[in-house]
């Protein structure tokens, strides 16, 4: 039985104010041309289908179409689809009884019994082989918030005490059905959570849960699991011999993504388990690019660059790179913006993101950003952090008498 994951999608994304239709409707194609040709059983989406609780049209058009032509190419695809913690659960869900119809299985909600206990029998989605045969029981298990586990009073971590029990109990569920009902048939977990051992992105990947207690163990899932399709971290990667993965996204969503290789993982599952996994890297249609290559430069020396880098041959402007600029600070500079742009002007790239480095982080130090150390926030005074802050960017200086009262000004405005 051949299945696979992918997690993460994140449609409707806005990057630095472009949109990115083009390379999800690309990486959406790539799938089709994937499920036609390798005729998969199943297909795992592990969360964080769209970027946010209220995507766009555009984003959503996408999903819906390809959903329907999926189920078009390939009448014996089953697709379980979960939401992440991007995702408005209850509205991906929504549609859940007209999907089936077209073997697509969506959960985005904890359903309760009549007695307010967990309703483990709705993560259960049984996948019929080739034959008609269950050869697989999915736990397709969304993200999860601390009210929907259950509760672990006097535990030292309620929050990874809490998902442990949750998947434990849902295994047991799953192990009663397939005993009950499907013998023979493996079982798939899917989550979307943090492991604690599992490298993240600086920018795209929200925390979890406030708090810090928010990660877990790739032990968290029992053994009966053959194999758990995870979302949530943007990076491909495995834990547990390859038994834990994640997928990954298919697109990079921040600039700190851009050396990653998107992939989906293909597997190949028999009655003894979890057989072969494969990786199938997802092309990348538009290049992200940072600028200088190494270290930052001076604004003089960073206009030279712009001006005679290479940015590719795109005829097409949704296919241009994303450029993220990096200079050296040389203290405020109202026009740099202007000077960046007229660099750039004509190019066949987007220009996202401008960020500045300070003198002593490009030479190799380490300095304390603005804010750090301060303790509590509640008790800090914002002025003090404007302060900090101006000092930390412009080597030691003084804000002038303008900047200061018109932040003030905010201030009141804020306060009332
Ligand atoms: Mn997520």
């Amino acid at each position: 039985m051949r299945v696979f994951h992918t997690a993460d999608w994140h449609l409707g994304q806005t990057f630095h104010e472009y949109d990115r239709d083009h390379e999800h409707a690309c990486f959406l194609d790539w799938l089709l041309q994937n499920i036609a040709t390798r005729k998969p059983h199943a297909l795992l989406v592990s969360g964080d289908v769209f970027d946010s609780v209220n995507p766009p049209a555009s984003a959503q058009r996408l999903y819906y179409e390809f959903l329907q032509k999926a189920a078009d190419l390939h009448p014996g695809l089953q697709m379980v689809v979960t939401a992440g913690n991007h995702d408005a659960a209850a509205r991906l869900e929504a549609p859940a009884p007209l999907l089936k119809r077209i073997h697509v299985h969506v959960v985005g909600t904890v359903g309760r019994t009549e007695d307010a206990e967990i309703d483990y029998s709705k993560f259960l989605v049984p996948l019929p082989n080739a034959a008609g045969e269950v050869g697989a029981i999915v736990l397709a298990v969304p993200f999860l918030r601390p009210a929907d586990l259950p509760p672990m009073p006097g535990a030292a971590d309620v929050y990874n005490a809490g998902m442990a029990a949750f998947y434990a109990r849902l295994t047991e569920h799953a192990c009663a059905l397939r005993d009950g009902q499907h013998p023979g048939a493996v079982l798939i977990g899917m989550g979307h959570c943090h492991l604690t051992e599992g490298a993240e992105s600086r920018d795209s990947e929200r925390r979890l849960v406030v708090g810090g207690l928010e990660s877990l163990s790739a032990e968290t899932f029992p053994r009966a699991l053959c194999y758990v399709a995870l979302g949530h971290l943007h990076k491909p990667q495995s834990f547990d011999d390859g038994r834990v993965q994640y997928s990954g996204s298919p697109i990079p969503l921040s600039f700190t993504e851009r050396t990653y290789h998107h992939r989906i993982w293909e597997l190949e599952f028999g009655p003894a388990g979890l057989l072969e996994r494969r990786s199938l890297e997802i092309p990348r249609v538009v290049p992200l690019l940072s600028l200088p290559e190494g270290r930052a430069v001076s604004m003089d020396a960073l206009e030279e660059v712009l001006r005679n880098a290479h940015y590719g041959s795109g005829t097409r402007p949704e296919e241009y790179p994303f450029l993220e600029v990096r200079y050296l600070d040389d203290g405020p500079e109202p026009g740099r913006r202007y000077r960046i742009e007229q660099a750039l002007a004509g190019k066949p790239v987007r220009l996202a993101t401008t960020k500045f480095e300070p003198r002593e982080q490009a030479a190799g130090g380490q300095e304390a950003g603005p804010g750090e150390g301060l303790g509590d926030l509640r008790s800090v005074d914002p002025l003090e952090v404007l302060l900090a802050a101006y000092r930390e960017r412009h080597e030691g200086g003084e804000p002038e008498a303008a900047l200061l009262s018109a932040f003030r000004e905010i201030l009141t405005e804020v306060n009332e």
